[in-house]
């Protein structure tokens, strides 16, 4: 693909459109970006990037950028379908994502993980499991690290773990992993699809240009996963809890809980009939979840070239991410589980499960068109108190109140300090919020490290 000279148009100027443009410029376009925001992060992006020749536009898109370029490229926050995007299709303009441009330019074996929650934790695990098998590796995409980053380093990855967003997906075109991974599909940005369907696809399109040389990892008990599965070209491997489904393929993962043994355990079944038990006796995270986030990990590892020893390894320095079921402290017999990466309904239900004890839950914050009449039957048997933050939460209150002690807080100290009040030892104070971050905070991880420094204030009053 010559980029010499060509004219092209960087849609968002985050951490993919200022990554983009500087690979652009690199290689020789002649660059526009424009972002609908004006704000001081973007204004300093773009006093550089003028300084390198880019032409800038912030506050909003002209038509007219779109009418004079040869080639789109769009940040995944930035919504495909807008009506300048489909004019500009039809006048034969390709608009594409950061993640097709990038796969252009890549040779090198790629492993892309998607689902709807668990993506970060897979991709990390993955990389760590190719890392500890003697493997270069690079780790990017939605994680936080633009895909197009490695292109325009000097540096020689034998392998790239991507992780990928269904936003991103939706602008692909060729691009074929030859292994991938979906790890669930479950309701959320329903704010950005149509109807679930549609988000199902966009999903799903991380198999779509696969062929019978690649590997295709799927979730056995996710019964979405039925419909895509025959559009796979690819050989399947699947990953499932032991008599709940009968999947079967040539390599499979299944959980196993057994009565003699404290913890569940993972059995993969390989080509040769080979049974082989990884080694969780360090893994750290919790919840059956994570166990199946684990065996999706070893079955893309072991079909990228991992060894035994180096998935071993991995599994059991593997102490979980931040923001994530992570424990922040322990106070009076209280744990504080911080979960602000439970940013759907989906991952705060999970939440809610992976605990026996008595739960105080906060939820709430920014809608995305959630249908939160899912989570009744796990509010009811596991939560003996809710707290409500943010936007969403008279809807909440709304569908949840009949069930549960349910009161209101102002923000994340008023709701850790009325969280500590409701609880006794062995209680379990759990942020869940079900919801994004943005009406309160940048992302997830200013709102945990809220959280923590929330609960770190009741730790300080009760010293002597
Ligand atoms: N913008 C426009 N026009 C629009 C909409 C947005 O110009 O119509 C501008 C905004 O004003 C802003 C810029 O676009 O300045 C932001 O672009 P972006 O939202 O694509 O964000 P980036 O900083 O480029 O980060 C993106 C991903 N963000 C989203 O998908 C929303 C990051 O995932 C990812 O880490 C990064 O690329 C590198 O690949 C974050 C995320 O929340 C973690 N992802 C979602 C998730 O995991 O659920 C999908």
């Amino acid at each position: 693909m010559d980029l010499t000279k060509k004219r092209i148009t960087v849609v968002g100027l985050g951490i993919t459109g200022d990554a983009v443009a500087h690979f652009l410029i690199k290689r020789g376009a002649i660059v526009t970006v424009t972002d609908s925001g004006a704000g001081d992060q973007v204004k300093e992006a773009a006093e550089k990037l003028k300084t390198m020749g880019v032409m800038i536009q912030l506050g909003g898109h002209s038509p007219q950028l779109f009418n004079d370029t040869e080639l789109i490229i769009l940040s995944p926050g930035v919504p495909h379908t807008l009506k300048h995007f489909n004019d500009a299709r039809k006048r034969g303009i390709p608009v594409l994502g950061e993640i097709e441009l990038a796969s252009r330019f890549i040779s090198e074996p790629i492993v892309a993980v998607t689902g709807t929650n668990g993506k970060t934790t897979v991709t990390t695990l993955l990389g760590e499991m190719l890392m500890k098998s003697g493997k270069k590796i690079f780790v990017g995409g939605n994680i936080g690290n633009p895909l197009i980053g490695y292109v325009d380093s000097n540096q020689k990855a034998d392998c790239l773990v991507v992780e990928l967003s269904s936003f991103q997906l939706d602008t692909i075109e060729h691009f074929r992993p030859d292994v991938a991974v979906l790890l669930n599909i479950t309701d959320d940005h329903m704010d950005r699809y149509p109807n679930f369907e549609a988000y199902a696809d966009s999903k799903a399109r991380i198999f779509e240009n696969q062929t019978s040389n690649d590997i295709a990892v799927l979730n056995g008990l996710d019964h979405v996963m039925d419909k895509i599965s025959s559009r796979i070209k690819s050989k399947k491997r699947y990953f499932y809890q032991k008599n709940k489904v009968s999947v079967r393929s040539t390599d499979y993962a299944v959980i196993e809980k057994t009565a003699f043994l404290s913890k569940p355990s993972i059995s993969v079944h390989l080509e040769n009939s080979e049974i082989w038990i990884p080694d969780l006796s360090g893994f750290k995270p919790a919840g059956m979840h994570n166990l199946e986030n684990a065996s999706a990990g070893i079955l893309a590892a072991l079909a990228a070239g991992a060894t035994k020893e180096g998935i071993n390894s991995a599994l059991n320095n593997f102490n979980g991410l931040a923001h994530r079921l992570e424990k922040v402290a322990t106070i009076n017999g209280v744990d504080f589980i911080n979960d602000s990466k439970a940013t759907n309904t989906d991952a705060a239900e999970k939440a809610m499960e992976t605990f026996d004890q008595p739960q105080i839950v906060i939820m709430g914050g920014r809608d995305k068109d959630s249908d939160f009449q899912k989570l009744r039957s796990v509010v009811a048997k596991q939560v003996k108190h809710l707290i409500l933050i943010g936007e969403s939460a008279k809807k909440i209150y709304g569908i949840l109140s009949d069930i549960v002690n349910t009161e209101f807080a102002v923000s994340m100290k008023d709701a850790v300090l009325k969280a500590f009040d409701a609880s006794v030892p062995g209680d379990v104070v759990l942020l869940a919020p079900g919801c994004a971050s943005f009406d309160m905070y940048a992302n997830y991880k200013e709102r945990g490290e809220d959280f923590r420094s929330a609960v770190q204030l009741i730790d300080f009053r009760r010293s002597p």
